[in-house]
């Protein structure tokens, strides 16, 4: 009678769609609920950190090369946005003896140009594991049981030399290529295998520095690029569509 737009009461309603978590949050979850299985505690820490915490206790002092390949985002001489979520862990391991097994998600900040598998703020997620007994084998044992959860037991892991200054040995591991089953694709370079961890057994002058004593102790850490495991697991081809917020992407995640 009115303007003929009054709400007919009758009508179904429009109904809610649930939403869901972002892809990068359900796969930060699922990563730290397989660790905290095998024992690990999260640990989460500040986005700003100082040069002393990102670098200098990680092996990196200020003449050390690795730098140089971080191009990092200084805010002053002393404060930055660290390029690793271990930044953290000088508080913890200056803090507490070991054992101390603690994994860490967080957000991190490299100067790096945007392309399909570049981002200058991602997420990744580093372990750490110091103990009186911890050896490279556990290194081995508990990085195969992640990858065999997260993956799926048939899953092929390879271990390979590598470099980092807080790790001494240092190995890459890589799993045979999810899109290919290792015969060789576009995913994997050809290669076969994709390049998922970096790791190694933690330095004896990362023990030093915190005031841990290098004869009695030891440990394996490691670390892991949320966005890689995100597009690996649901067939991402372009890193930006991970922060775009377009909803034809996001909604399609579980
Ligand atoms: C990578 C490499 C890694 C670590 C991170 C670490 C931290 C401390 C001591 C020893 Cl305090 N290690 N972190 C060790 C090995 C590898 O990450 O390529 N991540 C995506």
């Amino acid at each position: 009678r009115r303007s003929g737009r009054e709400i007919d009461v009758s009508l179904p309603g429009r109904g809610i769609k649930p939403g869901n978590a972002h892809p990068l949050s359900i796969v930060t979850r699922e990563v730290l609920d397989i660790f905290r299985g095998m024992g690990f505690e999260e640990v989460s820490g500040p986005e700003v950190d100082t040069d002393d915490h990102n670098f200098v206790v990680l092996n990196t002092p200020v003449d050390h090369p690795a730098r140089d390949m971080q191009a990092t985002f200084y805010l002053d001489k002393e404060y930055l946005l660290r390029t690793q979520p271990s930044a953290v862990w000088a508080h913890v391991m200056r803090n507490r003896k070991p054992p101390v097994r603690i994994v860490s998600p967080g957000r991190v900040f490299r100067r790096d140009a945007v392309d399909a598998s570049h981002s200058p703020v991602f997420h990744q997620i580093e372990g750490l594991w110091v103990d009186e007994e911890c050896s490279f084998s556990d290194l081995k044992g508990v990085l195969e049981a992640f990858l065999g959860q997260f993956f799926g037991p048939q899953t092929r892991v390879r271990f390979a030399p590598s470099y980092f200054p807080f790790t001494e040995p240092s190995a890459e591991v890589s799993i045979q290529c999810v899109v290919c089953g290792g015969r060789g694709c576009r995913t994997c370079g050809r290669a076969g295998w994709l390049e998922i961890l970096g790791s190694g057994m933690v330095n004896p002058r990362v023990l030093d520095m915190v005031g841990y004593d290098r004869k009695k102790y030891r440990g394996f850490a490691f670390g892991v690029g949320v966005e890689r495991l995100v597009m690996l697991k649901y067939g991402i081809t372009d890193m930006r569509m991970l922060y775009e917020n377009d909803l034809r992407v996001l909604s399609q995640v579980r």
